[in-house]
């Protein structure tokens, strides 16, 4: 199948913005479609052409499929990019892109489904070798088994929805008495998130790091992993600085050939095609566990191709186009570290609400090793109908103590009026000694923030 002469970007905002230019540099031609709000957004004046599909709200226009097909179609777009969100992880979406003769870029939707099943997306990921956190084996849907399964793995344990993922649906329980309360509430969630109501149970890794291993697989059978990425830094389940390579794989012998072996062993048990992402906990011990398998480019993928110089983006669309990935795994190594802290328009110093507002003078930062992803510009809105993180920057180096002075005085010298932002906490946070030693774990930021809550 020759390349694509026109593809139709299904998201807006930075990773809009991104797919745009990697299509301009490769000289595909980029339909964006946009909101009412959204018609003077960076994506549209970057894109080559633009549809208007709808009003603010998400469901009226970004996640409305009939608008971006009929886009797709009418412009004579060959692919759709659905970048990550909206309706990435949709099967539903993926098979009637197909059916109207377009092509998704992504995997199949019998893959999504695979692994859009948490509960199932375990058994699979088990049935081929990979560690997974001992817990029930499938759904639970009795309150009694439920009880005897989590004493025999011994509180705390956890309760995940099946249709969840990304921590929604998700109660730690540290008693039997608590424990019908969570799978009730649990399953509520999952039944009015998913619509589906089925939860499983685990045993809870405490104190767990969050690292997961980004792989690429082509439709011809040959897949590679490009190493991991270390998520730790995040509170309330939104990532806030992510690295790679993970600091933590680095300093434990052996444990970066379990984690991207366990990886591709996961996505190949269900022929898996185009990126995806494997993620797991790390304990405190070095011991992993796979978590779940994210069908999609995830945000921070960028610090991936820093270190490797690999085109993520620019593969997903070879790969979608029927191209052999000819990347080989003996030929990937790592250069250097990257970092990527996640601007974000919401005030850290009140709970860290979202802060829509207007941006008046901006100014990226630039310099060695600097790469800023953003959706916005100057004279730009931010409105509170969508995420409200506007930029990622991304710095390398030759190490991360390199990597780390970059991103603070990139953010130092980034000009951004107008709009409050948690610039200042990210600069806070890249000068403890924990970030520096990278003796951080999921609960260390969460808990940095209360120890410095001012009363
Ligand atoms: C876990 C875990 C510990 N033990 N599972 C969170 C998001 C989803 N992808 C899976 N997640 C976790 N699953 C077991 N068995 C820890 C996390 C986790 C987490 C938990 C609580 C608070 C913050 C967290 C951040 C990352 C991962």
């Amino acid at each position: 199948m020759p390349a694509f002469r026109k593809v139709l970007i299904a998201n807006r905002g930075e990773i809009a913005c991104r797919i745009a230019t990697v299509l301009r540099e490769r000289g595909v031609a980029s339909v964006a479609v946009h909101s009412e709000v959204d018609a003077g957004a960076r994506h549209v004046r970057l894109a080559d052409e633009a549809v208007a599909i709808g009003p603010a709200p998400v469901a009226q226009s970004y996640l409305n499929q009939d608008a971006v097909i009929e886009a797709a179609l009418q412009t004579g777009a060959e692919a759709i990019h659905p970048g990550y969100g909206l309706l990435s992880e949709n099967a539903g979406f993926a098979r009637r892109v197909a059916a109207a003769g377009l092509v998704f870029i992504g995997p199949t939707p019998e893959a999504i489904d695979a692994m859009g099943d948490k509960a199932r997306a375990r058994e699979t990921a088990r049935a081929a070798g990979c560690p997974v956190v001992p817990g029930s084996d499938g759904p639970v849907d009795d309150d009694t088994a439920a009880a005897a399964i989590a004493a025999s793995l011994g509180y705390p344990v956890l309760v995940k929805a099946a249709g969840g993922g990304g921590g929604i649906g998700m109660a730690i329980v540290e008693s039997p008495e608590k424990l019908p309360r969570a799978l009730t509430s649990c399953r509520d969630r999952g039944r009015s998130s998913f619509g589906n109501a089925a939860v499983y149970l685990e045993k809870y890794i405490e104190r767990p790091r969050h690292i997961e291993v980004q792989v690429l697989f082509d439709h011809h059978g040959h897949g590679v992993h490009l190493f991991e990425r270390e998520c730790s830094v995040q509170r309330r389940h939104q990532k806030v600085i992510e690295e790679a390579p993970s600091p933590f794989v680095q300093r434990t012998p052996g444990l970066r050939d379990g984690l991207t072996r366990a990886a591709l062993a996961a996505a190949s048990a269900i022929g898996y095609r185009n990126a995806g992402t494997v993620e797991f906990v790390v304990g405190q011990d070095g011991a992993f566990y796979f978590i779940e398998m994210n069908t999609r480019l995830q945000v921070e993928h960028p610090v991936t191709e820093a270190i490797t110089g690999v085109d993520l983006i620019g593969w997903q669309l070879e790969i979608a186009a029927g191209a052999p990935l000819t990347l080989l795994q003996d030929e990937l190594v790592i250069r250097g570290a990257a970092i990527e802290c996640r601007l974000y328009a919401e005030d850290p110093e009140k709970s860290f609400v979202p802060r829509p507002g207007r941006i008046g003078a901006f100014e990226p930062p630039t310099g060695e090793g600097v790469r800023f992803d953003t959706g916005v510009g100057p004279e730009t809105d931010v409105t509170p109908y969508y995420d409200p993180m506007i930029a990622k920057l991304v710095t390398r180096g030759a190490n991360r103590a390199e990597a780390t002075t970059r991103a603070l005085s990139a953010l130092e010298t980034l000009r951004l009026e107008g709009l409050t932002t948690n610039r200042d906490f990210l600069r806070a946070i890249l000068a403890t000694e924990t970030f520096a030693a990278a003796d951080y774990d999921t609960g260390w930021l969460e808990r940095y923030v209360k120890a410095n809550r001012k009363t």
